[in-house]
């Protein structure tokens, strides 16, 4: 395996969720969960980590949605800007700022981003017709265009993608086309914009991803080599819209900078708003080479963050460029593709209302069956099975037997270990080899096989107080009873710390039975994380079962 190299710094990114609508159990397990998991592991390894979010607020979806609720796009972008922020936060999404795109510092930020650009002469204008709504006196965006589908006949098309049978489409090849505003025939206007030149960026990007970054996911660089295969167009970065940042040129009233232009940048807004509430500076985090740039996100994003932003970062100069995207794939729900206009989704906020105190038991089932190297699927039957089965029966049984027979044979007092056999040594050595090997998997962006070896901690732990019987021997051999509860215990501590990031609410509960103050990884790989002869608190049950009805609740909605 190739060597990891430490960075001095890291800026750990989650796409920015648009602020339509809740967040669901897909944006958790393609994005969330897995950048939260990294984010806590580089702390617990004490290194130095900004870890950034946002809603993005801009583009048609916001507008569309808006038009739906009857509401304005600033009235939806509140909404579920400080919704999204609130649920997040509860799961315990550790962000050092949920910032948004609407903040007066990212307006600048994305203003003056473009007109660097523009003056480095790289942006190229085009006139192009486009359809415009007479009735409506605006420009179609394509999502705004309605139509028949050339390919299945379905006469509800959206002009860039047909929902009936899936194809990409753009609105010229729309049968009978229609405004979704007015509902009026559109007609084709000129319309001048400002184009990003990716195709001169092809030969550069090739030799960069292509060449320098095999070591990226294997989606991820898929995806790129058949992109940069199909050959790079410029692509327009201003639209006519009146909801977004402003272009910032006196020709181009009524337009505003192209949602995936801005979104990106939010990045490095949300770094600057983080500076300045705490007293930083936020260029080393985008500035300097020993900073190590991780994009978290979901396959649908990837072109944006592994080709467009890169092109944007480097024709700007100044800026590093990201050194891992480790997208996922999608999470189905039940078999079926998550949808928000069918309502086909497990919401968060539901859950977290539903489900109280149980949010690692979600961070858990998203964590073991996340969509890592493809797509993968959520059912309530597998949810339940993961928390009887593994948390409550696995986990926390084992957790719980070694607290409850340290107080029982030795008063909470943590016992000695005096000789080891075969079997103690076995477990000790397996101890010390999990720091490393689930710290790889995590730096790996193997979130499934670092929590499952987290999770074998559990196993190894119950298969070693069964093979032993310290119940058994405690008449005839106190002292080797000892030295298995002192060893459980030391088990159970880096159970505590190995796990914290992906368990945070639980692992504190647990780190305070044993009265570990920090959770540091480093402490961990030790026989004596626990000293003989300190006191430990009574157990409390981490996780409790969740019963059929519960769940047979869910699957009816
Ligand atoms: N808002 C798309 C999405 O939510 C978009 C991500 C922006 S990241 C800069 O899927
Ligand atoms: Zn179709």
């Amino acid at each position: 395996m190739a060597q990891q190299s430490i960075f001095e710094r890291y800026t750990v990114t989650a796409a920015l969720p648009y602020a339509n609508g809740p967040i669901h159990i897909g944006h958790l397990a393609g994005c969330f969960i897995p950048a939260d998991i990294y984010a806590r592991y580089l702390r617990s390894k004490q290194r130095q980590v900004l870890f950034i979010s946002g809603s993005d607020e801009h583009g048609v979806s916001i507008t569309i949605r808006a038009k739906q609720e009857g509401i304005t796009p600033q009235q939806i972008v509140d909404k579920y800007h400080y919704l999204n922020k609130q649920d997040l936060e509860e799961l315990g999404i550790s962000f050092d700022i949920f910032s948004r795109t609407s903040s007066q510092v990212h307006y600048e930020t994305a203003s003056d981003f473009f007109t660097t650009l523009y003056k480095k002469g790289i942006l190229i204008a085009r006139e192009t017709e486009q359809y415009y709504d007479p009735a409506a006196q605006q420009f179609l965006a394509d999502r705004y265009i309605r139509g028949t589908c050339p390919k299945c006949g379905y006469p509800d098309a959206y002009g860039d993608q047909c929902e009936a049978c899936g194809t990409t489409l753009s609105p010229e090849e729309l049968i009978n086309p229609r405004s979704a505003l007015s509902g009026e025939k559109p007609i084709l206007k000129t319309t001048k914009h400002w184009y990003l030149p990716l195709n001169e960026y092809e030969g550069w990007l090739k030799h960069w991803i292509l060449e320098t970054h095999t070591d990226w996911k294997s989606n991820v660089y898929g995806q790129c080599k058949s992109w940069l295969e199909q050959g790079l167009q410029p692509r327009a970065v201003t639209r006519d819209l009146d909801w977004g940042v402003p272009v910032p040129l006196p020709e181009a009233m009524h337009k505003v900078l192209y949602v995936w232009f801005d979104a990106p940048i939010g990045y490095i807004s949300a770094t600057k708003e983080w500076a300045a509430q705490n007293e930083q500076v936020w260029e080393p985090f985008w500035k300097d080479s020993q900073t190590k740039l991780v994009h978290f996100l979901g396959k649908d994003n990837i072109v944006f963050h592994s080709i467009i932003f890169p092109v944007m970062l480097q024709a700007h100069g100044g800026f590093i460029l990201p050194d891992q995207v480790p997208a996922n794939e999608f999470m189905n729900l039940e078999g079926q593709k998550i949808s928000t206009s069918r309502n086909h989704a497990v919401w968060l906020h539901e859950y977290l209302e539903k489900f109280k105190d149980k949010q690692d038991v979600l961070r858990y089932v998203l964590c073991t069956n996340a969509p890592e190297s493809k797509d993968s699927d959520f059912t309530w039957q597998d949810f339940q099975a993961k928390n009887n089965n593994e948390l409550v029966a696995t986990l926390g049984n084992f957790v719980n037997r070694t607290l409850v027979l340290i107080h029982k044979y030795f008063a909470g007092i943590v016992p000695e270990t005096t000789s080891l056999t075969k079997v103690d040594q076995a477990v000790i050595e397996h101890m010390q080899k999990a720091p490393q090997a689930i710290g790889e998997a995590i730096e790996r962006f193997k979130f499934k096989e670092a929590i499952q070896k987290w999770m074998d901690l559990g196993r190894i732990g119950n298969k070693y107080l069964a093979d032993t019987e310290p119940w058994h021997l405690i008449k005839t051999m106190p002292e080797q009873v000892q030295t298995i509860l002192n060893i459980s215990l030391q088990l159970t501590a880096h159970i505590a710390i190995l796990g914290a990031p992906f368990l945070p609410f639980t692992t504190r509960k647990l780190a305070d039975m044993l009265l570990l103050e920090s959770l540091l990884w480093d402490d961990a790989g030790k026989v004596d994380i626990i000293l003989p002869g300190a006191r430990i608190n009574p157990p409390q049950l981490l996780f409790d079962r969740i019963e059929d009805e519960m769940i047979n609740q869910q699957r009816s909605y």
